[in-house]
């Protein structure tokens, strides 16, 4: 029975036999990435005190510059599972091309692959706000023992085995799921172990809080302009508060837990949007259902989306189910 204050290695233990395809290969992932996180926490807790901080003057296929951290964290992320020799394959959202793990290697048995955005809202890290780190879980469906393929990548969010964040805020915590719930562990930074803090997360039904940049407000569809109007309608419980960060991470994270919906809707400057379907959308969506709330392009459910590219941007909205699904009744009355 897991119980709050159970450590996070403790957890895992105890969990490991009741996931379906048990063999302990899940359990090493998630324990990996429970390391690397540690270590891109001590240096994203450094990133104003240390030369860290700054593009570092690349720029990423996204044609968007590269800062340092981000590259530290993908970096991190993909030594330690690599190295550690629990995946077949990893893609990041730093990286052109997904990566083929030990691909010569006939005895590589491993199933698993990893899609990352290994610090996302980075833009933030400058001015000392919260950044996070997404992960997403296939189990392969090329042959074990040969190398992965596209096809490994592409795979519908449903078929994702486990997928979770880490959230670098006020407090430390990653966040994840395999499937049978959202469970939260807060890491104590005095001895570097991660807690659980917050067993079965979720949405509350729903919200008061929407989340969008309304900057973008005149290139919004019309369902998403009249949504906004009608969060700002003074009649019933509302208006709502407008909470935007900037940070999916943490804009989802608060909203989980108060109660929300967060919106990248497409606009007439961006068809499909800003957040990349594979390590962005996917992952919090699998998250969001598993704690009772919804993600959906505006009209489809994202994990039902067949992908076609691995950077593939897709409109995104999530969160409390009732405020989704008023999203959907607005997008589909729109004129
Ligand atoms: P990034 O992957 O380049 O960091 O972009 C993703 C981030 C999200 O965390 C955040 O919600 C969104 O971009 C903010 O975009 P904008 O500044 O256009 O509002
Ligand atoms: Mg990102």
């Amino acid at each position: 029975m897991s119980k709050k204050n159970q450590t996070l290695g403790e957890y895992i233990i105890e969990h490991q036999s009741s996931f379906k395809y048990s063999s302990g290969e899940l359990s090493r992932l998630i324990n990996s990435i429970r390391l690397a996180a540690k270590v891109v926490n001590h240096e994203v807790n450094k990133a104003g005190l240390v030369d860290i901080i700054g593009a570092i003057g690349d720029t990423n296929i996204q044609g968007e510059d590269q800062q340092k951290l981000d590259v530290y964290a993908n970096d991190k992320f993909i030594q330690t599972l690599t190295n550690r020799n629990i995946i077949c394959g990893i893609a990041s959202e730093e990286e052109d091309d997904f990566i083929s793990i030990n691909s010569q290697d006939k005895n590589n048995q491993n199933k698993y692959v990893v899609l990352i955005d290994p610090l996302d809202g980075s833009s933030n890290i400058d001015v000392n706000v919260s950044v996070g780190t997404i992960f997403s879980i296939y189990r392969r469906v090329t042959p074990i023992g040969t190398p992965v393929t596209i096809d490994d990548f592409l795979q519908k969010g449903s078929e994702q085995v486990a997928a979770g964040y880490v959230v670098y805020g006020t407090s430390t915590m990653l966040v994840y799921t395999t499937g049978d719930g959202v469970n939260g562990f807060t890491l104590n930074p005095a001895i570097g172990t991660f807690y659980l803090s917050h067993p079965n997360l979720k949405f509350p039904k729903d919200g008061k809080i929407y989340s969008v940049n309304e900057g973008n407000y005149i290139h919004f569809p019309q369902g998403i302009k009249d949504y906004i109007k009608y969060c700002q309608m003074e009649q019933d419980d509302r208006p709502y508060t407008s909470r935007y960060i900037g940070s999916l991470v943490s804009d989802f994270h608060r909203n989980m837990i108060k109660g929300g919906i967060y919106l990248y809707p497409k606009s007439s400057k961006n068809n499909n949007g800003k957040l990349r379907l594979l390590y962005e959308c996917n992952p919090m969506a699998f998250l969001a259902e598993q704690a009772d709330g919804r993600a959906t392009d505006g009209i489809n459910r994202i994990l039902d989306i067949i992908p076609t590219e691995l950077h593939q941007r897709v409109p995104f909205v999530c969160g409390s189910k009732n405020m989704v699904d008023k999203v959907e009744e607005f997008m589909l009355n729109q004129n």
